[in-house]
C-alpha cells in the first residue's frame, strides 16, 4: 500500500537539480561573508522581494526569532495572530530569548486581524505599560488554511502600524504560495513591511533554510543575532545551493499544488459526516473535521492504518498539505480511502 504523506510540505525531498546543484557548489567561509553560491542566494532572494538586502537562516523559526531580537527590545510587546505560527509553534522564543510579552488579537478564518482591535491593542505611551514596537503578519496563514493575505489588507493594516511607530513583520514562510494564488509578484505582498521571511524548505522542497531581508542596516544587525544564537553556518552554500533552484524553479510548480489542495477539498465535501470549507482552500493547505458520530482516536488510527498522513490539530481537526510530492491520483486515492473508512465506521 502506498503511504501517502500530507502531514506537511516540509517532507519534500531536493529535486535531483538541487542535489546536482549541491554537489557542485561553489564553497567558502560564510562567517568571513566569502561563500559565493550563500551571497548568491541571500542577493536573489532580497531582489526576488525588493528588499536591499537577505539573510540566509537555517529555518524560519530562526527567521523569526532574528526579527524579534533586531526589531524589538526586552520587555516590549509584540502583537501577533491569535493563530499566528510564532505563537503555537516556535516554543515561545520570542519570549524566551527575546524578552518580549506576545500580546494576540484574533485572527479570523482568513487569517486577518480586525483593524481596530489591533489599533486597541498598541499600547498608549503610560509609564505602566510595556512598549508595543513591533507587528507581526503571516502569508499565508498556517493555522488559518493556508488563507492569503492581499497586498492591500497588507499595506492598510502596515500603515496602521506604521502610523504608531511600529515596525511590521511578515512571516512569509509560504508567501510564494500567496503570491502564486494571487498572480503577482512576492514582491507586492512584501513591499509595506519592514521585514520578511520566506521558506526554502516547504513547498520549494529545497532541504534546509529561510531568508530573512528587510533592509541592509536591518539584515546587519539580523546576522550578528544569528551569530550569537549559533546560526553562523560555514561552508553553508552546499545548502544554499539547492536553495537557489528553489527560487529559481520552483515557485511556479506551486500551482499544481494548489489545485491538488482544491481537488482534495471538494473531494471530501462529497464525503458524508466530513466538514471541511473547499471555497476558503486557496492554497495548498486543507483543514478538515471528522464525522462527529465517530471517535477522533479511531479515525487517526484508522488513517493511519490506511496509509494516510495528515496533522492531528486537536478536537475534531485535521490538516492535509498538498506538495510535489503528492500527486493528483494521490488525491483521488485518498478520497477513496477516506470515503471507505468513513463508510465503514459510521
Ligand atoms: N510550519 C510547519 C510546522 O512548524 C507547523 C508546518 O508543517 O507547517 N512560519 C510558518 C507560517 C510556518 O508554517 C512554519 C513551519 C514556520 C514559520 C517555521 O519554519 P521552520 O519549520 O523552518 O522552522
Amino acid at each position: 500500500m502506498k503511504i501517502i504523506d500530507m502531514r506537511s510540505d516540509t517532507i519534500t525531498l531536493p529535486t535531483e537539480k538541487m542535489r546536482r546543484a549541491m554537489y557542485e557548489a561553489e564553497l567558502g567561509d560564510d562567517v568571513y561573508g566569502e561563500d559565493p553560491t550563500v551571497n548568491e542566494l541571500e542577493q536573489l532572494a532580497a531582489s526576488m522581494l525588493k528588499k536591499e538586502a537577505a539573510l540566509f537562516t537555517s529555518s524560519g523559526t530562526m527567521s523569526n526569532l532574528l526579527v524579534v531580537l533586531t526589531h524589538t527590545h526586552p520587555g516590549d510587546e509584540v502583537i501577533l495572530g491569535s493563530e499566528a505560527h510564532i505563537f503555537w509553534y516556535e516554543v515561545g522564543g520570542a519570549a524566551t530569548l527575546g524578552g518580549v510579552v506576545m500580546r494576540t488579537v484574533a485572527n479570523d478564518e482568513y487569517g486577518q486581524m480586525d483593524l481596530d482591535a489591533v489599533e486597541g491593542a498598541i499600547r498608549p505611551k503610560n509609564i505602566h505599560y510595556p512598549q508595543t514596537s513591533l507587528l507581526c503578519l503571516e502569508n499565508t496563514h498556517n493555522r488559518c488554511g493556508g488563507a492569503v493575505l492581499t497586498p492591500d489588507y497588507t499595506s492598510t493594516i502596515s500603515d496602521l502600524a506604521h502610523a504608531h511607530d511600529l515596525r511590521v513583520h511578515l512571516d512569509g514562510a509560504r508567501i510564494f504560495n500567496a503570491a502564486v494564488a494571487l498572480d503577482i509578484l512576492a514582491s507586492e505582498l512584501a513591499k509595506p513591511v519592514d521585514s520578511v521571511c520566506l521558506c526554502l524548505s516547504k513547498g520549494l522542497s529545497a532541504p534546509v533554510g529561510s531568508l530573512l531581508c528587510g533592509t541592509g542596516e536591518f539584515v546587519e544587525r539580523a546576522r550578528k543575532w544569528r551569530k550569537m544564537v549559533g546560526g553562523g553556518m560555514r561552508q553553508a552554500g552546499v545548502i544554499a545551493a539547492a536553495g537557489i533552484v528553489a527560487l529559481r524553479d520552483m515557485v511556479s510548480r506551486l500551482a499544481e499544488d494548489h489545485a491538488n489542495a482544491k481537488r482534495l477539498a471538494y473531494g471530501l465535501s462529497h464525503i458524508p459526516g466530513i466538514t471541511v470549507w473547499p471555497e476558503r482552500t486557496q492554497t495548498n493547505i486543507v483543514m478538515f473535521e471528522s464525522p462527529t458520530d465517530v471517535l477522533v482516536s479511531e479515525f487517526i488510527r484508522q488513517l493511519d492504518m490506511r496509509g494516510i498522513k495528515v496533522g492531528y490539530r486537536g478536537g475534531l481537526r485535521f490538516r492535509a498539505v498538498t506538495h510535489r510530492m503528492v500527486t493528483e491520483a494521490d488525491i483521488d486515492e485518498v478520497l477513496e480511502r477516506i470515503s471507505q473508512l468513513v463508510r465503514e465506521l459510521s
